[in-house]
């Protein structure tokens, strides 16, 4: 049979800007398969017998970016078997990725010719109402980062690293900007305006 080329929205924005929140309410209505790095990062960091736990560990309380060749590993995996399992599944939300340099390069390298990049959705959300929302979530979470110091850290990595990345994408005109400051239904209504548009 006739295999689809895997087609990818990168969901990208601070810590906490309600990423993860919206692809879930994207998954409800659009034919989207949610793929989270950091969710996929945090798997491969329980998984039994792991040889990049501890690393993966260290890189996730620092709020530094792991680097590419494990997160492309983990993201490809995910996407292949998904479309094995379902080929009518070959529309990926890729949530929290590419977000820095490194992570570009790898996916240029290893993606390019598989995957087709059809745009950027960008939760745009000040660092203040990402670190409440962070914070709160940390009194159940369980995430080892959601914390003050990891917080601070992980802005900065944002600010310095991610944030030059949407800068490029946004120049070719791949970038749509949601303002995610609002509540989750507010955002979503803007969400949907796009992916009605974009497919
Ligand atoms: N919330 C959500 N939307 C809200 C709204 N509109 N109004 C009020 N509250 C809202 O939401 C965060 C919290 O806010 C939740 O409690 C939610 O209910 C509430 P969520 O939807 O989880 O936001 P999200 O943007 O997904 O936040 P997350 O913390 O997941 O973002 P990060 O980008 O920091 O985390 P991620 O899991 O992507 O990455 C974690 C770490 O993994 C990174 O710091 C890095 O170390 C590593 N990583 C890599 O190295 N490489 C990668 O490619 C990916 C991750
Ligand atoms: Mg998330």
């Amino acid at each position: 049979a006739l295999t689809m080329k895997p087609q990818v929205v990168f969901v990208l924005g601070g810590p906490g800007a309600g990423k993860g929140t919206q692809c879930s309410r994207i998954v409800e209505h659009y034919s989207y398969t949610h793929l989270s790095a950091g969710d996929l990062l945090r798997g491969e960091r329980a998984r039994e017998g792991s040889e990049f736990g501890q690393l993966i560990d260290g890189y996730i309380k620092e709020g530094q970016i792991v680097p590419v060749e494990i997160t492309i590993k983990l993201l490809r995996k995910a996407m292949e078997d998904t479309m094995k399992a379902d080929e009518a599944k070959f529309r990926f939300l890729i949530d929290g990725f590419p977000r820095n340099e490194d992570n570009m390069q790898g996916w240029a390298r290893v993606m390019d010719q598989k995957a087709d990049v059809k745009f950027v959705l960008f939760f745009d959300c000040s660092n203040e109402v990402c670190i409440d929302r962070c914070l709160e979530r940390g009194k159940s979470s369980g995430r080892t980062d959601d914390n003050r110091e990891s917080l601070q850290k992980r802005i900065q990595t944002y600010l310095q690293s991610t944030r030059p990345i949407i800068d490029q994408y946004e120049k070719q005109g791949k970038v749509h900007t949601v303002d995610a400051s609002r509540n989750v239904d507010e955002v979503f209504v803007d969400v949907k305006v796009i992916l009605d548009k974009e497919g």
